[in-house]
């Protein structure tokens, strides 16, 4: 063989771990190859073929998973016999199984729900085989995920005996993206909808978001913008959207539109969008059944209304009620919803930004339509790095309350920075609300156990794009798989995910997993500590939102600078939230009132989201505010120190490609923690007026460095807001 040939036989042969293993495409459905021969074996064991009862595009793409599966673990075909072999997998709907097997199964459908599912192994016909079953198509998707799952992790699989079930109904992927392809706080390249090719190109990028997504559990995708494009609800684009939704269907995934509350006038030629004019709820009642004549498994509407210069029903006097109720009487024929957002704040209210969203909806608790979900950000303000928990959960036990996570980094270093967002997902579900009974935690006023709803949900804003590994930092992935996992369980602790999103995504070898997870879990106290320690909050750049910005003031709203909310200034800092300042503390039951009144008894992480406190404030470890600030942006700093030192110990575990990735933004993420410490320490110095303690580094630059710093192309924004 010559050289070339060589060369390209090398090149070629490689090419398949190029494109699959090093570039994270595969995310955490890697089914990397199992080595040990043993684990290989036993596993064969109990896999011998797979035999379907009924038959479904969702029993296709359960069995096209376990071809792929079975590919990469064992690097042979798995076949589909026409009879039941011993040790089959043997898939099919509780309405397609024998008689035989129901009677085995019976107290086990009593444990799921409509979309659980079952995944047993049972001897039928005197052979031992795995059941993967359900009540409902997407159910045996779900299970056949589980199964391969327990594969990756390495676990027994010869006497599984699992029943599992979603605890929350609508699990949402929110997509901010724009009908040209930009991504409003997207930093992980352009959109993935291809809305120009679309319906005739249909991407292999939408089957793997889909795999993924079922993998997971997400069963609804809304595929605009929040700040909605009305074009959408064009007969030009549904025509796309049902492409798209084409493709979902099978992986049990609805697609959703963002609805611009003024479309009735911008596409429909109406004079007004007053959702009590009987012309505008007969257009929007046209407009859903032209949607669902072509989608009949739509899944309806979110509206952003009457915020940050969204049209709404404010601007007819009419009530977000109105709003809501209108599009939800429009979509209720079709079993369609409305997530109704609760991000409402006006220029024209000068109460503190935190407090409009609860004093606009509480009032009107019992109102909404049965099919309305309320949409509530996890904070009060806006997906910062750490909030207390919205004071609407557990305010509303008589209307359905969903959750709002932000998986798209926007206020927490972009694709930039290792953040596992979990850790700080399931710091606010296991909050006590304090509002109805024993331990009313936010998971259970989310799953609807709390009061009893019928229609539950949580949403993610995705921070995917075209980057090649979908999130651009490789481990962004695992906020959007740790996202999946928590709409699905929302008491699942966030060890678990980093563990299972490791192995499956990296390795099994404890070399690795162990330290990574404590890397990920600790990654989250990092990013507060450098950037918004003991409750700071906005305090970054104006418009983009990257980096440092408490200086930031002198926008066209007070309530979107940086001074606004920290409140620096000779006497000392934070923003005074109880009754002597706006008493936005007012809003929590009177157990959190009463433990956050004092300084002294509430918890340190939100001390200044609720204090205003002199600078020479004594606090519980004896040293002064000033001193505890300065500690905690120089612990953020060596927290991301020590995540290098972690990371480049994992060389022999991981391929180059994603190792260097990674090294290197952790490199990035280290000169912007020390950049945010020393930006926001000298910033606020002019007002302490104190000397920077021993333990910080002299800054490299001064403040008027810092201040003169501008990225007016950083990603993820709309030029004009700049
Ligand atoms: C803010 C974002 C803005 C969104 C808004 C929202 O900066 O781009 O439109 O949230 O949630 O955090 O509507």
């Amino acid at each position: 063989m010559s050289l070339k040939n060589i060369f390209l036989t090398l090149l070629i042969g490689c090419f398949p771990f190029i494109m699959f293993s090093g570039n994270g495409y595969d995310l955490w459905l890697r089914y990397d190859k199992i080595t040990d021969v043993h684990l290989k074996q036993s596993y064969l064991n109990n896999l011998s073929s797979v035999y379907k009862f009924g038959a479904s595009p969702s029993l296709d793409v359960a069995t096209k998973e376990l071809v792929t599966g079975f590919h990469g673990f064992f690097e042979a075909q798995i076949s589909k016999a026409a009879k039941i072999e011993k040790n089959a997998i043997v898939l099919g709907t509780k309405e397609n199984l024998p008689q035989e097997l129901l009677s085995i199964l019976n107290s086990d459908f009593e444990k799921i729900n409509e979309e659980g599912y079952i995944l047993k192994k049972v001897t039928y016909q005197g052979k031992k085989i795995t059941i993967i079953t359900a009540k409902t198509d997407v159910g045996i998707v779900y299970g056949t995920f589980r199964l391969l799952k327990e594969i990756q992790l390495h676990h027994e699989i010869s006497a599984l005996d699992i029943q599992d079930s979603p605890k929350i109904q609508k699990r949402v992927l929110n997509h901010w993206d724009n009908l040209d392809r930009t991504v409003e706080r997207g930093y992980a390249g352009f959109s993935i909808w291809d809305w120009h090719h679309l319906p005739d190109l249909i991407k292999t990028e939408y089957i793997d978001y889909a795999r993924a997504n079922a993998s997971i559990g997400i069963n609804g995708t809304v595929l605009t913008n929040v700040n909605a494009n009305a074009l959408v609800l064009t007969e030009q684009y549904i025509t796309k959207v049902k492409a798209l939704a084409d493709v979902f269907r099978p992986f049990g995934i609805q697609v959703y539109l963002t609805a611009r509350f003024s479309a009735p006038m911008e596409i429909g030629g109406l004079k007004t969008a007053d959702p009590l004019a009987p012309e505008v709820r007969a257009w929007w009642s046209k407009k859903t059944n032209e949607i669902y004549a072509e989608i009949p498994d739509f899944g309806g509407f979110v509206v952003k209304a009457n915020s940050e210069g969204q049209p709404g029903p404010r601007n007819y006097d009419r009530s977000h009620v109105d709003g809501a109720n209108m599009l939800a009487d429009a979509l209720a024929p079709h079993k369609g919803i409305v997530m109704w957002r609760a991000f409402v704040y006006s220029e024209e209210n000068p109460d503190d930004r935190a407090k409009q969203a609860y004093s606009e909806f509480v009032p009107v608790d019992g109102d909404f339509r049965e099919n309305v979900l309320l949409q509530v950000k996890n904070g009060a303000i806006d997906f910062q790095p750490r909030e207390p928990f919205h004071p609407l959960f557990g305010a509303m036990p008589d209307t359905n309350i969903m959750m709002e996570f932000q998986i798209t980094q926007e206020y927490l270093g972009f694709s930039s920075h290792l953040v596992f967002l979990p850790k700080m997902w399931e710091e606010v579900l296991n909050e006590d609300t304090f509002t109805h009974g024993e331990n009313a935690t936010v998971a259970k006023v989310i799953d609807g156990s709390l009061s009893n709803r019928k229609l539950t949900g949580m949403a993610g804003v995705a921070n995917i794009g075209t980057e090649k590994n979908w999130t651009g930092h490789p481990f962004g992935q695992a906020n959007w798989y740790g996202f999946g996992r928590l709409a699905w369980d929302p008491y699942l602790d966030s060890k678990t995910i980093t563990k299972d999103w490791l192995q499956m995504t990296f390795t099994n070898d404890d070399g690795f997993v162990t330290p990574m997870a404590e890397l990920m879990i600790d990654s989250r106290e990092a990013v507060v500590n450098y950037m918004t320690p003991l409750g700071l909050h906005h305090i970054m750049d104006a418009g983009h939102h990257y980096g440092p910005g408490p200086w930031i003031k002198d926008m066209p709203r007070a309530d979107w600078t940086s001074v606004y909310y920290h409140k620096a200034d000779s006497l000392g800092i934070g923003f005074d939230r109880t009754v002597s300042g706006s008493d936005a503390l007012s809003q929590y039951a009177l157990q959190i009132q009463k433990k956050y009144d004092s300084p002294e008894t509430i918890p340190q992480k939100y001390l200044l989201w609720f204090h205003h406190l002199p600078w020479n404030y004594k606090m519980e470890n004896g040293q002064n505010l000033w001193i505890n600030l300065a500690s905690k942006y120089q612990e953020g700093v060596e927290e991301v120190e020590k995540m290098n030192t972690t990371w480049s110990k994992m060389k022999p575990f991981v391929d180059n490609e994603r190792f260097n990735k990674v090294a290197s933004l952790l490199k990035i993420q280290l000169k912007e923690a020390k950049w945010w410490r020393d930006a926001c320490l000298l910033y606020f110095q002019q007002f302490s007026k104190m000397e920077l303690p021993q333990f910080i580094p002299t800054p490299e630059h001064n403040l008027e460095y810092y201040q003169s710093l501008k990225s007016p192309y950083a990603p993820g924004i709309k030029p004009s807001w700049n």
